[in-house]
């Protein structure tokens, strides 16, 4: 283990005291997903309404009429969490409440694929929204199957071997950025005062936020509970999962500069990708360095970029003080 990750101490974070996560839910041990909305919480407090479609969290919340969570919560079909976010954004409007934030939280199939359509259409409204993708890199919930958000050369129920997965991620925080939101950002689990800071600052914005949230899955990963946030961490020490965020499609920043350790430090500790060869293990170290590549020149130009034009006839929300 590098220096780096040897003098990390969790003990000191700084973070909301307040848990609106309650004991009993339903997720796997060392669950991603299940801290991961712990976190948000802590970040937007009580004042939100989580809406969650079909997905593992659909499950960790557990049966009506018991949930897990101190807020309300509203079940929505499988590709309906953005737009149901903005329907309950839209009655709390007419009520006047818009000191509520209002929460779609959803998997990365969700997201990735199903919900695509709408999440683009709401994106595209710009509806005064936080959407969060918790991105488990597959169908966790049915049992594993390969998604858009599943990375090159991962073992699925779906993409057995021989044949683990040959398409890389879909990269969907620059999908999202091209729709010009005001905010989009990626955060982890093992950076959760990141993460925090990101809801907190998402909160503070109006109109569409997106956060993509890497999170481990022990259970769909093959991976070791215990090593859950360290291998989230080494997702983002490795190079293979940067931590920015993007403003109005055109600022870019760089929230951590990473160890660059190699990848295998993070590939060798999950059996998905136990099929690897030397030669993918190539790819996928030549990926990174070509994906950051890429990420600092956005991040050069974007710093000499102003932000885009308001539109005249639509009032192109800017930072403020109240909900988002
Ligand atoms: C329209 C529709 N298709 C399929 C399903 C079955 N289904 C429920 S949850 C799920 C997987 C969700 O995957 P993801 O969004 O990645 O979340 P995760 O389970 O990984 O938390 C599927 C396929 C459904 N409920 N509705
Ligand atoms: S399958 Fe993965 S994401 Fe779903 S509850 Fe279990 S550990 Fe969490």
């Amino acid at each position: 283990m590098s220096a780096q990750l040897e003098s990390y101490d969790p003990r000191n974070l700084h973070l909301p005291e307040e848990d609106l996560l309650r004991s009993g839910h339903l997720a796997c041990p060392g669950c991603g997903a299940a801290l991961g909305m712990r976190l948000a919480l802590k970040a937007l407090g009580p004042k939100t309404i989580v809406v969650i479609p079909a997905c593992c969290w659909a499950v960790i919340n557990g049966p009506y009429p018991f949930h897990a969570l101190g807020v309300p919560v509203l079940q929505v079909a499988f590709e309906t969490a953005a737009v149901s976010a903005a329907g309950i954004r839209a009655a709390l409007a007419v009520q006047g409440r818009d000191d509520i934030a209002v929460l779609a939280w959803a998997g990365d199939g969700g997201t990735f694929d199903i919900g695509f359509q709408s999440l683009s259409g709401a994106v595209e409204r710009n509806e005064d929204i936080i959407y969060v993708c918790y991105d488990n890199e597959a169908y966790m919930n049915t049992g594993i199957q390969r998604s858009s958000a599943t990375p090159f050369g991962a073992w699925t129920t779906t993409t057995p071997e021989p044949d683990i997965k040959p398409e890389p991620k879909k990269n969907m925080v620059e999908i999202l950025a091209e729709h010009r939101i005001p905010y989009a950002a990626t955060a982890s689990i093992a950076f959760p005062e990141d993460f925090v800071r990101k809801l907190q600052k998402a909160r503070s914005i109006k109109g569409t936020k997106f956060i993509h949230l890497w999170i481990s899955c022990p259970a769909g990963h093959k991976s070791e509970e215990r090593l859950s946030v360290h291998i989230a961490r080494l997702a983002v020490e490795t190079g293979v999962f940067p931590l920015y965020e993007v403003e109005y499609g055109s600022k870019y920043t760089i929230n951590h500069e990473p160890a660059f350790l190699d990848v295998t430090e993070y590939l060798k500790l999950q059996g998905r990708f136990r099929y690897l060869t030397p030669e993918d293990v190539d790819f996928i170290r030549r990926s990174v360095a070509w994906e950051w590549q890429r990420l600092r020149a956005k991040a050069a130009m974007g710093s000499s970029l102003p932000p885009p034009p308001a539109p005249s006839r639509r009032i192109m929300p800017v930072a403020s003080s109240s909900e988002g």
